[in-house]
């Protein structure tokens, strides 16, 4: 009897996949014209890549040694092998799997995907001209069909058309921001505001941040919007200081990324805008993700303590949703923690999620972590948050995000003027 997929699928998950390979003085490695379902990196060893033209001549491409990869192009664009590889002596090869390739690429940003199979069909183009290789036959698809087909199976045309409308966004005035209050349960009072980030398309009216945020991280243009952003607040801040001027504790909260954090001069720059716009650093939070903290680009835990030396907080966004492990707690220097909506939704319905938010306000007793809930939209909800004792939330029930122009009459009724 044929064995199911799922059992398939376990076996393959469980099966400790072979580290590295190892071929014998002249075994094939490879052969011309197969499918290829994986690349090797050279470990130890010499290999010689050999193509067979069109008329049967070899021709012998050179040999290749550690520290090189062969293989590679099967696994990019799902063509034959494109030349034999044998091993001169003894190898040991490293494998990368079409599956770790593609798992990769798929998160890679789109215009880098476009620019590499077009690069790669091109010189697939060159050999086959140059070579006559057997592989090719009247069927093959020209060069010019086959990168448009690549092109209009993926949404490419589309990122780089908003790629481009986003740069015009940034310089011409189309991004703005709303600011939503964080609350003190307590008091009433907005001890806060969390800055969010809006783009009045001139033809598509406003596109929802989940549009183009993603698209501004892969492309490395949040930077700039980021930088936009922060000038941003500190211009809004000073305008609410001439209006307020008691109010010199509300802070604001601003979305990173960890594109910023790649940046080596991100931070510079956040700080060159607070002193052109003479702004405390301490008005400002900093939300990150814990996919940041996972991911973690280069010197995330120095840029962090930087800015908390600078006097900002450091706020760990969506908590819960991530990939948590406590051990970031200690490991980063992390000041607040927003529970993420889902788990405010599901306190009152499922007793498991009332525990986990009971144990995550235990940390700010164990821990000196300040905690906030995050969209709360019912009274219901506000009870329990209060028998909790969290008192600091942020949501719908007590506030949408809003324009500035909307924000003076909140404070004023919220944090009176006294
Ligand atoms: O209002 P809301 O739909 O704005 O936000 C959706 C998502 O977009 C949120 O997860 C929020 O973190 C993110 N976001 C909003 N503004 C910004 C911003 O200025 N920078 C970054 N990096 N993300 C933002
Ligand atoms: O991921 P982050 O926490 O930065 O995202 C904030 C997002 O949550 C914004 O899109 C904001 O509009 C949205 N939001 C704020 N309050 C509520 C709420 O009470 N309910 C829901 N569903 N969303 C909210
Ligand atoms: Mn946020």
């Amino acid at each position: 009897m044929p064995e199911s997929a799922t059992v398939n699928q376990v076996k393959q998950s469980i099966s400790t996949p072979k580290a590295e390979k190892v071929f014998r003085a002249g075994e094939t490695i490879m052969s011309q014209g197969e499918m290829g379902a994986c690349a090797y990196f050279i470990q130890e060893g010499r290999v010689r890549i050999l193509v067979e033209k069109g008329d049967g001549t070899i021709l012998d491409m050179g040999t290749r040694g550690p520290g090189s990869i062969i293989g590679e192009m099967a696994i990019v664009d799902n063509q034959p092998r494109s030349a034999t590889v044998k091993s001169l002596e003894r190898c040991t090869l490293l494998e990368i799997t079409k599956e770790d390739f593609a798992r990769s690429v798929r998160g890679a940003n789109p215009i880098v995907r476009l620019i590499s199979q077009v690069i790669l069909m091109r010189y697939r183009d060159i050999l086959r001209r140059s070579q006559t290789l057997l592989t090719e036959s009247p069927e093959t698809p020209s060069p010019e069909e086959s990168e448009r087909a690549y092109a209009e199976q993926t949404n490419v045309v589309e990122s780089i058309k908003l790629a481009n409308e986003f740069k015009v966004a940034i310089v011409s005035g189309q991004l703005f921001l709303h600011y939503q209050p964080i609350i003190s349960i307590s008091s009433g009072r907005v001890l806060g505001l969390e800055a969010l980030m809006r783009w009045r398309h001139p033809e598509r009216g406003i596109v929802p941040p989940d549009e183009f945020i993603p698209m501004a991280e892969g492309s490395g243009l949040i930077i700039e919007a980021s930088r936009w952003a922060i000038a941003e607040v500190c211009q809004m801040l000073n305008r609410l200081s001439v209006r307020r001027p008691d109010l010199e504790d509300l802070y604001v909260s601003v979305n990173l990324s960890a594109t910023d954090f790649e940046e080596e001069t991100f931070l510079d720059n956040f700080c060159r805008i607070l002193q052109e716009n003479q702004t405390q650093a301490n008005r400002f939070h900093i939300e990150i993700t814990e996919r940041l903290l996972l991911q973690q680009p280069k010197n995330v835990k120095n840029s962090l303590e930087r800015c908390r030396r600078l006097g900002m907080k450091v706020v760990i966004d969506d908590f819960g949703t991530g990939y948590s492990s406590l051990s970031y707690l200690h490991q980063y220097p992390i000041d607040t923690l927003k529970i993420d909506r889902s788990f405010v939704h599901e306190m009152r319905s499922d007793k498991t999620v009332f525990g986990l938010i009971k144990s995550i306000l235990t940390l700010r007793e164990n821990m000196g972590i300040d905690i906030v809930a995050e969209g709360v939209e019912e009274a219901e909800e506000v009870t329990l948050l209060s028998q909790l004792d969290c008192d600091n939330a942020q949501g719908y029930y007590f506030a949408r995000p809003m324009p500035e122009s909307e924000l003076a009459a909140v404070l004023d009724a919220r944090n009176p003027q006294v």
